[in-house]
């Protein structure tokens, strides 16, 4: 079944509460940030030489300037070493991209529009990475195929967010594919139980041959924040051409009157 994909000037909570209730797939905020930063956050991330691939996933042509929770495969050493990296992410890319970054943007709105505020996720009582610069390589076989994405598939049997009811992926692009680069978004989250049977083959991606339902396409503006549920199937197309930038995180939603939570 389709479902509504929604744009709006500006981020309200009436809204992150659709996407937490199905009542739309997802919310466009356009526009975000101004183009005038956008190219500048572009021109910085240029200069810099701190991207990288995800270490678990070097063949796939994405770089990102932070840690992410997807890289530690739940071992205990590589958990260790994200929550050490963490703490200097969020300071890193304000040395990149100055006081005005697109990371702070998006946690500074979040914290502005939803009552009980935000604050950054904890794990084993540290905070976690806030959020992370990733660009999509110009690649023909690039981008992420179907996937989504889980903290009770990342870190099974942890207890610390058993109260989490919601989990969405935020992605403010600063940086635009001019041929490819479309975020595809299936309105089907699969059960846990499913996601087996649904695997390709390669790292925790899915066949797109077995999901039952059509996508729909969604091609990101520069400036623009595009939120979503990250257990609805997602993937990202080859970028062919441009540079495919965004400040990304997921956030966490417990109860209307908590702050939601944001982690990468
Ligand atoms: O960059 C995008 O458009 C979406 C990336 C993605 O797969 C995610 O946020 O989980």
């Amino acid at each position: 079944m389709q479902n509504t994909i929604k744009t709006a000037r500006s981020l309200e909570q009436s809204d992150i509460l659709d996407l937490i209730s199905e009542k739309i797939l997802a919310l466009r905020i356009f526009p975000f940030s101004k183009k005038d930063h956008c190219l500048n956050w572009q021109e910085a991330l240029k200069q810099s030489t701190v991207q990288k691939r995800y270490s678990n996933a070097l063949d796939v042509p994405v770089k990102r300037i932070g840690m992410t929770l997807f890289e530690t495969e739940n071992k205990s050493e590589k958990l260790k070493q994200y929550l050490m990296e963490g703490r200097n992410t969020r300071d890193t890319i304000q040395q990149i991209f100055g006081k005005v970054n697109p990371l702070d943007q998006l946690i500074e709105k979040l914290s502005s529009c939803w009552q009980g505020g935000c604050k950054i996720q904890e794990l084993f009582n540290e905070k976690m990475n806030p959020g992370i610069i990733r660009s999509f390589e110009e690649s023909a076989n690039g981008g992420l195929p179907p996937h989504i994405d889980s903290l009770f598939k990342d870190l099974p049997e942890n207890n610390s967010f058993n109260h989490m009811q919601c989990q969405l992926a935020a992605n403010l692009y600063f940086g635009v594919s001019e041929k490819g680069g479309n975020l595809d978004i299936w309105n089907y989250a699969p059960k846990a139980s499913e996601l087996e049977g649904l695997y390709s083959g390669s790292y925790d991606f899915i066949d797109p041959i077995k999901i039952p339902t059509q996508s729909q396409t969604i091609k990101p503006r520069l400036g623009e924040l595009i939120i979503f549920r990250s257990n609805c199937i997602h993937a990202v197309s080859s970028n062919s051409v441009g540079n495919r930038s965004a400040a990304s995180c997921f956030i966490g939603y417990y109860d209307t009157s908590k702050p939601l939570t944001v982690w990468a």
